[in-house]
């Protein structure tokens, strides 16, 4: 575990220092929106997406002869991208007319702190920066191929058919008062959390050469780790306190949102969470992958996934 915590620390520093470097500011954009998107970006997330982009990409460089420095430095415009897009769901989920919320990341949300025209204007301009800077880097032509292929998983994890049509699922059940099955629960969620997970580990695959069966390995570890990150984050919602989990705790249940513990139990939803990670490993084997991808840090992240406290 030490060992996955020490690669998590530095990635994060690196992922931090390349959105420092790409995310707009002023006066290349008016100072107030570039605060509000900094504010966000900058509030504490757990970075999981990137980190899952830049461990995919190690395992499938390492195959062909690439140093994991060089491997993550082709995914770390499309991981910095994941968490853009990511803060820009955040920040949009959290307004009035989402799920209303006034904490997130342990501090005041976005439309709390800059008002709801500023808070939506900064997620439309996150989205928009997020597919700009995939368009952009790494700048070496003969990575067009690959850009073009990232920007697709990317566009069509964030998009109608993946989070905005969990969202809008999940906000059309809301307003009728109608419950999800298990099956649609899983349905709503494998578009609204579990695609961007998805597609974090597939773009940076992509940009690292992989074949489409490599690509294919790597969506299914990051499918089934999105459903128990899902089922950790509902089982978190029961058990946490607001202050550990940098949000407001106990806010499924009360708004009568169905969750796994709900579903299932807390106990069930554990087994539950510990078998998908189990399937996330085998999905790296090198009979299913082509390539073995459990020499990475992938199969730690999984684990991380199911043990973490926020
Ligand atoms: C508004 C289009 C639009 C989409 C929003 C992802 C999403 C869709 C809403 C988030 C609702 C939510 C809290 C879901 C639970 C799982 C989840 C995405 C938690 C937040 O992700 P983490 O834990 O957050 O990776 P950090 O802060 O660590 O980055």
């Amino acid at each position: 575990m030490s060992d996955l915590r020490d690669w998590l620390d530095a990635r994060r520093n690196e992922v931090d220092a390349a959105l420092e470097r790409h995310l707009p500011s002023a006066p290349a954009c008016p100072p107030r929106v570039g605060e509000a998107m900094r504010y966000s970006v900058f509030a504490g997330g757990k970075r999981l997406r990137p980190m899952l982009a830049l461990a995919a990409a190690e395992p499938v460089g390492r195959m062909r002869g690439i140093p994991d420095d060089q491997s993550r430095a082709l995914a770390m415009p499309a991981a910095c991208a994941l968490e853009i897009i990511h803060t820009y769901s955040l920040i949009h989920d959290d307004l009035p007319a989402m799920d209303d919320d006034t904490l997130r990341r342990g501090r005041p949300t976005s439309h709390v702190v800059f008002g709801e025209g500023q808070a939506i204007l900064a997620g439309d301009a996150l989205l928009t920066e997020a597919f700009a800077l995939m368009a952009r880097e790494p700048g070496d032509p003969a990575l067009a191929a690959r850009k073009l292929d990232a920007i697709r998983i990317v566009a069509d994890a964030a998009g109608a058919c993946g989070m905005v049509g969990g969202q809008a699922i999940d906000l059309e059940a809301a307003g009728s008062g109608s419950a999800f099955d298990a099956d649609g629960l899983r349905a709503m969620h494998a578009r609204k959390t579990g695609a961007l997970i998805r597609a974090s580990a597939g773009a940076g695959a992509v940009m690292a050469g992989a074949t489409e069966v490599e690509i294919a390995a790597v969506e299914r570890y990051a499918a089934e780790l999105g459903l128990a990150f899902q089922i950790v984050d509902d089982i978190l919602d029961v058990e946490g306190a607001s202050a550990a989990l940098g949000k407001t705790a106990g806010k499924d249940a009360a708004a009568g949102k169905p969750t796994y513990p709900g579903l299932y139990g807390l106990e069930a939803s554990r087994r539950m969470a510990a078998d998908c990670v189990e399937r996330a490993i085998v999905a790296l084997d090198h009979r299913t992958a082509g390539i073995d991808l459990r020499h990475s840090h992938l199969p730690a992240i999984a684990r991380w996934v199911t043990s973490r406290s926020h």
